[in-house]
């Protein structure tokens, strides 16, 4: 006997109310599932790049080897950066020289450019000798301006106003008259290192703050 209140439902009708209430559970906890993966709002970070943070290009040294600087025959390294528009006191072979900056700081294990400008016109030394660190050397010329690459080993023989050494480094570069010399040094010892010229070019040869300053590795 059948209830006559009671409704028959079909099976496919079941398994279709089934299949509804099994996928809404299932999406669900897909949700919660994909929501443990995002990041919360409150964990997001934002950081801030500062300049100090950037890693810097390498440094660039720029030396100009002015005759005179420090009056008559008194040649000397002057560091532009270093200079600030001061004006050395002229010294003559009674009075000391004036201040001249022209120490240099590097960082160490950083291979850092050197551009040496010789303003100075005059022959002082016949430099002969190996090439112990390669160099480049930029000639004027009635044609315009070239460079000329010397490499470790080559034999050469030029005459120079001045000449660039590092005590206790393989660094001894000859600097021609009216020329721009460049190239590459990188200091892998902190310390400091005095750097010179060795041509007999008057009273700024050995003497700190003209032929002669410090360069600083830190
Ligand atoms: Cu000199």
């Amino acid at each position: 006997m059948v209830a006559k209140d009671s409704v028959w439902v079909s099976p496919l009708v079941w398994l279709f109310v089934g299949l509804l209430i099994g996928t809404g559970i299932g999406y669900t906890f897909y949700q919660t599932d994909i929501a443990a993966y995002l990041p919360h709002p409150s964990s997001i970070v934002t950081e801030t790049v500062s300049t100090s943070t950037v890693v810097p290009a390498n440094p660039v040294v720029n030396i100009i080897v002015i005759p005179d600087w420090g009056g008559a025959t008194y040649d000397a390294f002057i560091i532009p950066t270093n200079a600030n528009g001061t004006i050395p006191k002229p010294a003559t072979n009674s009075s000391s020289p004036g201040p001249n900056d022209n120490n240099i700081t590097l960082p160490v294990d950083m291979p850092v450019r050197f551009v040496i400008t010789n303003l100075d016109t005059a022959l002082n030394l016949n430099f002969t000798g190996n090439v112990t660190l390669p160099f480049t050397i930029y000639n004027d010329t009635a044609t315009g301006q070239f460079p000329v690459q010397y490499n470790t080993g080559q034999s050469v023989k030029m005459p120079v106003s001045h000449t660039f050494v590092v005590a206790a480094t393989n660094v001894n570069i000859p600097l021609p008259p009216d020329t721009i010399i460049t190239f590459t040094l990188t200091f892998t010892k902190p310390g400091v290192y005095m750097y010179f010229c060795t041509a007999p070019c008057g009273p700024g040869m050995g003497l700190l703050g003209y032929m002669e300053g410090y360069i600083i590795v830190a």
